[in-house]
């Protein structure tokens, strides 16, 4: 009788985590993590998909070390737990307490927060005792790490197709004026869930326009320097467009709105083991290897050599996200005002 009472508690676990990868792993302050195998992808966007900024030129990126990354974006709860406060707008106390008054705001995404309290989350996080001693060491993820998980296998605009809809992600509609609880949308192919649309997620890099066209081809670090740093993934107060699997952002370090947050990648020393091959098949002439068992991407031959020239010729003044950018840009100082 207990097997089974286990077995049935196992069975909705599986049920209430249907997208969870079996090589997952939960740390010790509950976050979970999705591990993300190393492959080749085609990073920025092709010339078809409108509307598109100058600064996303398409090109091959190798992401060679396996990593994982927040499976969710870092909560309100969970950034209480390690920085001391939460500096959220959509939250008790918060400028927007009254859009949140009847929620548990716990499990939304924390906001509010610069580049520079993401990295000091990072590290606050990496010095728990139990976290060093499981070799956990977070970071923000770079900007080629996040948009390989962000596709996870897909060449669309978005993860979920070549449009995305409010059923998709919570991003800008007459309806969606806030955060939302973290995992309320669909995952990626990956297990990865709002990718797309919540709050922008801060990446590691430095940005520049221009750096696509000489980064490395291999795990791309971003600039050596630079006065802004890149935001991925669109938000609630940004237009689908905004929230395209390519489209690059930036704000300064310092900078905080309630559009802007984070999810955390590390490098550990439980590195994510490649999935098992299915075994062959009878009369299957060319069984796959463990390389084509990872999520689908482009085959390494399909990849060009070098970055697609054929760019519109707009200006980056022309950046067709640049209204809605500095609107949300001003929504969020008249809503935070610092
Ligand atoms: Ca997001």
């Amino acid at each position: 009788m207990l097997l089974l009472v286990v077995a049935a508690a196992r069975a909705g676990a599986a049920q209430a985590e249907e997208t969870a990868d079996p090589g997952s792993l939960t740390n010790s302050i509950g976050m979970q993590l999705v591990p993300i195998r190393p492959g080749e992808f085609l990073m920025g966007s092709p010339p078809t998909e409108q509307p598109r900024g100058v600064d996303e030129q398409r090109h091959p990126v190798k992401i060679t070390r396996a990593f994982y990354l927040g499976k969710y974006e870092v909560t309100q709860d969970q950034y209480e737990r390690i920085a001391g406060s939460n500096p959220s707008y959509f939250a008790a106390g918060g400028g927007g307490a009254d859009s949140v008054a009847d929620q548990d705001t716990s499990q939304l995404p924390v906001e509010t927060v610069s580049w520079d309290d993401a990295v000091e989350f990072c590290r606050l996080l990496s010095e728990l005792p139990e976290e060093v001693e499981a070799g956990r060491v977070y970071r923000l993820p770079s900007e080629a790490e996040w948009e390989y998980a962000c596709r996870a296998g897909t060449t669309t605009a978005f993860h979920a197709g070549t449009a995305l809809g409010v059923r998709q992600a919570n991003i800008d509609t007459i309806a969606g004026t806030r955060t939302v609880q973290v995992g309320s949308y669909a995952a990626n192919p990956f297990g990865l869930h709002d990718m797309h649309g919540n709050v922008l997620e801060w990446c590691a890099d430095w940005y520049d326009a221009a750096y696509y066209a000489a980064s490395p081809r291999e795990d791309p670090p971003g600039p050596a320097t630079g006065t802004v740093r890149v935001l991925r993934g669109g938000s609630w107060g940004f237009t689908a467009s905004s929230s395209r699997s390519a489209n690059r952002f930036w704000y300064a370090p310092t900078f905080r709105t309630s559009c802007l947050g984070f999810r955390v990648a590390v490098t550990s020393a439980e590195q994510p083991a490649a999935p098992e091959p299915d075994p062959p098949q009878p009369g299957e002439a060319d069984p796959p290897g463990p390389g084509e068992a990872d999520p689908p991407g482009p085959a390494a031959g399909d990849l060009p050599n070098a970055v697609e020239t054929d760019l519109p010729s707009r200006t980056e003044t022309d950046r067709p996200q640049s209204a809605e950018h500095v609107a949300a840009s001003v929504v969020g100082f008249l809503r935070n005002p610092t």
